[in-house]
C-alpha cells in the first residue's frame, strides 16, 4: 500500500495544507518535523499516536526531527479556554532534558531545542525580520485565538505562533524540512509556518495533521480515572499501560491497533474478523497491549506485564519480585494490621468476611491462601516476619481475589 492511502486507512490524516501532499508523501524522501513544549516531564498515550506517525513517516522514506519547544514552553500555546500559568525556568529546563533523552530512546531521532536558534535574537530584529510577515487581523482569525477573545489573552501567548512559524521557517532554510505534522489543534500554528515560509521565500512547505485520538464518548483518550498513562515507566509502569489498553472500549480496539500499532492492514484486519467472531477472546485487546507495551518498553517490559498480569489471574504470587507485587496489586484492597494478627481476624479486617464464622468457613472450605500458600488452620497467625520483605501480606480468597495487609 502507498504511504498515504496508508496513512488515511489508518485514520490519521484529518487537515492537509495542499492536495499534492499525497504525491510527496509518496514519494518519499522529504525531512519534516514534529515539536512538543516541555510542559511536562513525559509524554503520555495522548500524545503517542502524532509521534508515531514520524517513524510511519520514515519507513516510507522521509527524514524525520523531534524538535523540543525549550523557547515556545517558556511561553506557552494558547488553550482555547484560559491563559497557561507559566513554568519556572528550572522546571522547563528539567522536563527539557527528561523529554530529549525520553524521545531519544523512544524514537532514536535527531533532537533539536527551538532555543537554540530563538536566545539570542532581539527584539527588535524579531519585530522586524517576523512581525512584519504578520496581519494581527490574519492572527485575530486563528481559531484559538478567536475562541480567546472573550477570556482575554496576553500578548505573550498571542505572539506564540509567530515563534512556531519561526521555527518552521529556520529548520527550512537550515535543514531543508519541508513538512510539519502534528495533531489537529495544532493547524493554525502550523499554517502560520507555511505562510511566513511563503511569504519570505516564496517556496511552498507542507504540513498535515492528524485527528486527535479519542474515547467513543469523544473524550481525549489516554486517561484512566483522571491519571495520564505516561510513556516513562517510572511513572505508569508497564504493567499498568498493558491493563489500560487491555481494557479498551471494544467499539474502539480496532481504531486503536491502526494508530498505536505497526501491525499490517491484513493483521488488524484479522484481528477484528477474530474480534467480531469471538469477542471474549480479547485477542485484538491482547494484540494492542502487547505491540504498545513493547514498543515503549521492550520484550522486557511487556515479559514483566504479562508475568503480573498472569499471575493476578490465578497464579502463584510469590513469582513476583515485591516491586511486581506493588504494582500489580496497588489497586487492590489495602488494610492495616497488627504484626502479629489471628487470620481470622484479618479476613474479616479486609473485608472479604462479614463475621468470623464466615471467615472460618472459608478458612476451613480452602478458599484463603496467605503469600502464595493455602492456610486451612483457623488458628494461623500472620506475622510480619513472613511477610514479603517484611512488609507484604498478600491474601488471597479464590482464584484471583486479592487484599494486600501492610503492617502498621
Ligand atoms: C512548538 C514549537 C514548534 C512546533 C511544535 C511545538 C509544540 C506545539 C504543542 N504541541 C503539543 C504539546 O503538548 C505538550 C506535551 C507535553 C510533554 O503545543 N505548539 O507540546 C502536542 N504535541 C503533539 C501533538 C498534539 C499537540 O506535542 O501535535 O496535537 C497532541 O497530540 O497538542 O515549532
Amino acid at each position: 500500500m502507498k504511504l498515504f492511502d496508508e496513512l488515511k486507512w489508518r485514520g490519521l490524516i484529518k487537515d492537509m495544507t495542499s492536495p499534492e501532499l499525497e504525491e510527496k508523501l509518496n514519494e518519499g524522501g522529504m525531512t519534516f518535523y514534529i515539536g512538543t513544549d516541555p510542559t511536562g516531564d513525559s509524554l503520555h498515550l495522548g500524545h503517542l499516536s502524532s509521534f508515531l506517525i514520524s517513524k510511519r513517516l520514515k519507513e516510507g522514506g522521509h527524514h524525520p526531527i523531534l524538535l523540543i519547544g525549550g523557547a515556545t514552553g517558556r511561553i506557552g500555546d494558547p488553550k482555547p479556554n484560559a491563559e497557561r500559568e507559566m513554568k519556572s525556568i528550572e522546571e522547563i529546563e528539567h522536563n527539557i532534558d527528561c523529554l530529549t533523552a525520553q524521545v531519544k530512546k523512544i524514537f532514536g531521532f535527531e533532537v533539536v531545542n527551538n532555543y537554540d536558534w530563538t536566545k539570542d535574537l532581539t527584539t527588535i530584529d524579531f519585530l522586524r525580520d517576523y512581525g512584519k510577515y504578520f496581519n494581527v487581523n490574519y492572527m485575530l482569525d486563528k481559531d484559538i485565538i478567536r475562541r480567546r477573545l472573550e477570556t482575554g489573552i496576553t500578548f505573550t501567548e498571542f505572539s506564540y505562533m509567530l515563534l512556531q512559524a519561526m521555527d518552521f521557517y529556520h529548520l527550512y532554510e537550515t535543514k531543508g524540512c519541508t513538512m510539519q505534522v502534528a495533531g489537529s489543534d495544532q493547524w493554525g500554528n502550523i499554517t502560520a509556518g507555511v505562510d511566513l515560509i511563503r511569504k519570505k521565500t516564496g517556496k511552498e512547505a507542507y504540513a498535515f495533521t492528524m485527528p486527535l485520538v479519542t474515547d467513543k464518548s469523544g473524550n481525549k483518550f489516554g486517561k484512566s480515572e483522571g491519571n495520564a498513562l505516561w510513556l516513562d515507566a517510572k511513572k505508569t509502569s508497564p504493567y499498568t499501560m498493558y491493563q489500560f489498553l487491555l481494557n479498551v472500549e471494544d467499539e474502539m480496539v480496532i481504531d486503536y491497533l491502526k494508530i498505536f500499532t505497526f501491525l499490517t492492514k491484513e493483521e488488524i484486519e484479522e484481528l477484528a474478523k477474530d474480534h467480531a467472531e469471538n469477542p471474549h477472546l480479547r485477542n485484538a485487546h491482547k494484540a494492542l497491549a502487547r505491540e504498545v507495551v513493547k514498543f515503549l518498553h521492550g520484550e522486557e517490559g511487556l515479559n514483566q506485564a504479562l508475568k503480573i498480569t498472569d499471575t493476578l489471574f490465578g497464579g502463584d504470587i510469590r513469582n513476583l519480585s515485591i516491586d511486581e507485587m506493588k504494582d500489580g496489586l496497588k489497586d487492590a484492597p489495602h488494610i492495616e494490621i497488627e504484626d502479629q494478627m489471628n487470620l481470622v481476624d484479618v479476613v474479616c479486617a479486609a473485608g472479604i468476611a462479614k463475621s468470623k464464622r464466615e471467615a472460618r468457613d472459608l478458612i476451613n472450605g480452602n478458599s484463603i491462601a496467605v503469600n502464595g500458600e493455602k492456610v486451612k488452620d483457623i488458628n494461623f497467625t500472620v506475622e510480619k516476619k513472613d511477610a514479603f520483605n517484611e512488609e507484604l501480606c498478600i491474601l488471597k480468597k479464590g482464584k484471583k481475589n486479592w487484599f494486600v495487609c501492610c503492617f502498621k
